[in-house]
């Protein structure tokens, strides 16, 4: 079968699943957030989304694919507040479902039937979204911070213009891009640019959240340079929905 078809089907036959990587708050230790990632059950392998989102946004697939992870995520991390669980949540967007016109529209509608508070909901966005239409984009974004949902950049730092982009759009958290992360405390200039880019964030009144975490001196470097949350495999991988109840265990 033709990768479009197996991919219209499997959203047909309910064959994605969601795993959650935990954030941490890089003082407390405590699992703040969890960023939902899409993973399609192709029979025995679990295929990972740098396959199969470039081909569904290619064929607008995304468009649905992206409403029932949405979907599917907001109902999950309304349950787990139901018990009593202060969990916030993050969704990945792509460029093509930001320019779609019924967009604000319909996260509004999925906040709504799962009862989520929008401060609850942050959507991430990489800088390629506002390279692609730029006014557009940034027009859809803003209405919907405007709903209350929280907006993040992801991959910070590896965009072309970072800081142009902090001008035209405004954000409630930066998430520093792994490739500073892996070479911190190794080369001098990384270390500094990731200092600072912590400090421009924390200037900006700004959520910043180190992403790939894998060692301990990465995670003891970014907490002495103030940054306030953290992701990684050293902290938690991406795990199904039961790991993530199991691992918070007396939390949830
Ligand atoms: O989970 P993994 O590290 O394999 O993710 C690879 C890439 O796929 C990342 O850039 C991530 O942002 C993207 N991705 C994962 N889940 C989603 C999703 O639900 N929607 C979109 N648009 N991208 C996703
Ligand atoms: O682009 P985005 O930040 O959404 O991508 C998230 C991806 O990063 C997920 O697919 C996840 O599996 C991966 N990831 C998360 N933590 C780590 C880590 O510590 N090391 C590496 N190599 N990848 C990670
Ligand atoms: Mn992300
Ligand atoms: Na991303």
């Amino acid at each position: 079968l033709e990768l479009q078809t197996e991919l219209r089907q499997a959203l047909a036959n309910g064959d994605f699943l969601l795993e959650y990587q935990p954030v941490v708050d890089l003082e407390s230790s405590q699992v703040t957030a969890v960023e939902a990632l899409v993973r399609w059950r192709r029979g025995d392998e679990l295929v990972m989304p740098d396959v199969f989102i470039g081909p569904a946004e290619q064929s607008g697939l995304i468009v649905p694919l992206g409403e029932w992870i949405l979907r599917e995520a907001c109902a999950k991390v309304a349950l787990w507040r139901a018990s009593d669980w202060d969990i916030a949540l993050s969704v990945n967007l792509s460029v093509k479902q930001v320019l779609q016109p019924r967009f604000v529209e319909t996260v509004a509608g999925v906040l709504a039937e799962s009862g989520l508070p929008a401060g609850v909901l942050t959507m991430e966005v990489d800088e390629e979204v506002l390279l692609e239409n730029p006014g557009e984009a940034v027009e859809r974004l803003s209405e919907l911070r405007r709903l209350g949902v929280r907006l993040a950049i992801d991959d910070f730092g590896m965009g072309y213009a970072s800081l142009a982009h902090l001008r035209q759009l405004r954000v409630d958290a930066i998430k520093i891009d792994p490739s500073f992360i892996r070479d911190l405390g190794s080369d001098g200039t990384v270390t500094l640019l990731t200092h600072t880019i912590i400090r421009l964030g924390q200037d900006l009144g700004m959520q910043v959240i180190a992403e790939g975490i894998e060692r301990a001196e990465q995670l003891e470097q970014l907490r002495s340079m103030g940054c306030g949350y953290g992701q990684g495999f050293l902290v938690a991988r991406p795990m199904v929905a039961g790991g993530v109840e199991a691992l918070v265990g007396g939390e949830a």
